[in-house]
């Protein structure tokens, strides 16, 4: 197959990673099984793989523990097999990201040594990749602000790194945080591209007592991107594209609601009283359109699985600020066996279905990203 895909949103847990959740007993962890408790899902060795719990909702008791998160199969870390994956769907280039939870749990003391080592395996497996990796860096988000800075300004170094991805915790105050405002400085000042993706989803008891039952499609689906655009929406609002407005950010998951909600967040301000005096003069929040932001600062991925929603994300930030990913190794297949991943396959369709003109395929399956991000 010929390799012309670009992959932005595809992640990994390195080796130095995997061995911190190892090291853990509290979410996010490692959960060993034994071997009586053999797991179907893995397709990749005879003893049952460890489970994955990295969401808060992974760890229910109720769930059994062969059940409990996700299995963690190689393909989560191994460079072969990402790099075999990307063969399968011709794939040329994709930019590896840690996944969540990032470094977000750690204590401040040791983030930034976590960052560091992490950010150094990353760079090194793409230096041999022969071009086909590239990766967004992690920041040491539970750190001081000018750790956190310091932590940007070496990724600079780094020749592979193509931008940073976050949370939308910050420093555990959300994006609209104050104390960020040095950090948002770096950022823009070096105009590092920020992967902005999800994690904490919503408060577990906006799923009701039977969540569990259905597993990971309510935090998924709707936790996630609902998680998104609350953060983004909350820097809007602070005036944090007012005072940064040069920032760059990529918004996981097509934008999440933000694209089908724009609307509303700027009639909801247009008609906010404590934005504006009795005349009717605007007095507060923030000072560039909704639309503007969306047209300047903010590209988003092509994760979304429908050819309506791709194009609506295309109509409200632009075509050439779309760029396709695949959000491998999460959505593999449960068919054992099975080569081509059916969430790939969606992504791509998707993006040939809502789309007529070549010009626009094919940017957004690889000619936007070789832009924005200066790929060879
Ligand atoms: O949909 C996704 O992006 C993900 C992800 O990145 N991490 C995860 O735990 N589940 C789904």
């Amino acid at each position: 197959m010929k390799s012309t895909l670009i992959d932005v949103h595809t992640h990994i847990y390195p080796p130095a990673y995997l061995r911190l959740l190892r090291s853990r007993k509290q979410v996010p962890y490692l959960l060993d099984l034994p071997n009586h408790e053999g797991d179907e899902d893995s397709t990749h060795s005879d003893s049952p793989s460890p489970r994955l719990i990295i969401l808060p909702s992974d760890n229910d008791q109720r769930i059994p523990p062969a059940k409990r998160g996700r299995p963690l199969d190689s393909g989560y870390s191994s460079v072969p097999e990402i790099l075999e994956f990307m063969d399968v769907h011709g794939i040329g280039k994709s930019i590896l990201s840690l996944a969540n939870p990032w470094l977000d749990f750690l204590p401040a003391s040791e983030g930034p040594k976590w960052a560091l080592t992490i950010n150094q395996e990353l760079e090194e497996v793409c230096a041999s990749s022969e071009g086909r990796l590239y990766t967004f860096g992690a920041l040491p988000l539970s750190a001081p602000p000018p750790q956190i800075c310091e932590a940007i300004q070496s990724l600079g170094g780094s020749p592979h790194v193509k931008g940073v991805i976050i949370g939308t915790s910050g420093l555990g105050q959300g994006l609209d945080d104050p104390a960020l405002e040095e950090v948002y400085a770096t950022l823009q000042q070096s105009q590092t591209l920020v992967f902005l993706h999800p994690h904490y989803g919503l408060p577990s008891t906006v799923y009701g007592p039977r969540a569990h039952e259905s597993g990971h499609v309510l935090h998924l689906s709707l936790g996630f991107p609902l998680e998104t655009t609350i953060s983004f929406t909350r820097m809007y609002v602070s005036g944090v594209f007012d005072r940064f407005p040069r920032l760059k950010i990529l918004i996981a998951h097509a934008g999440a609601t933000i694209p089908f909600l724009a609307g509303r967040i700027s009639s909801c301000i247009e008609h906010e009283r404590l934005y504006h005096d009795m005349d009717g003069t605007r007095v507060g929040g923030p000072e560039r359109s909704l639309q503007e932001v969306l047209t300047t600062n903010v590209w988003v991925d092509a994760v979304v699985y429908s050819a309506s929603a791709v194009q609506a994300a295309a109509d409200v930030v632009g075509r050439d600020r779309v760029l396709f990913g695949t959000d491998h190794p999460f959505f593999p297949p449960l068919k054992a066996g099975a080569e081509e991943w059916m969430s790939v396959k969606t992504n791509v369709q998707a993006v040939r279905e809502a789309f007529e003109k070549a010009e626009v395929v094919d940017g957004i399956l690889g000619g936007n990203a070789t832009k924005l991000l200066d790929l060879p």
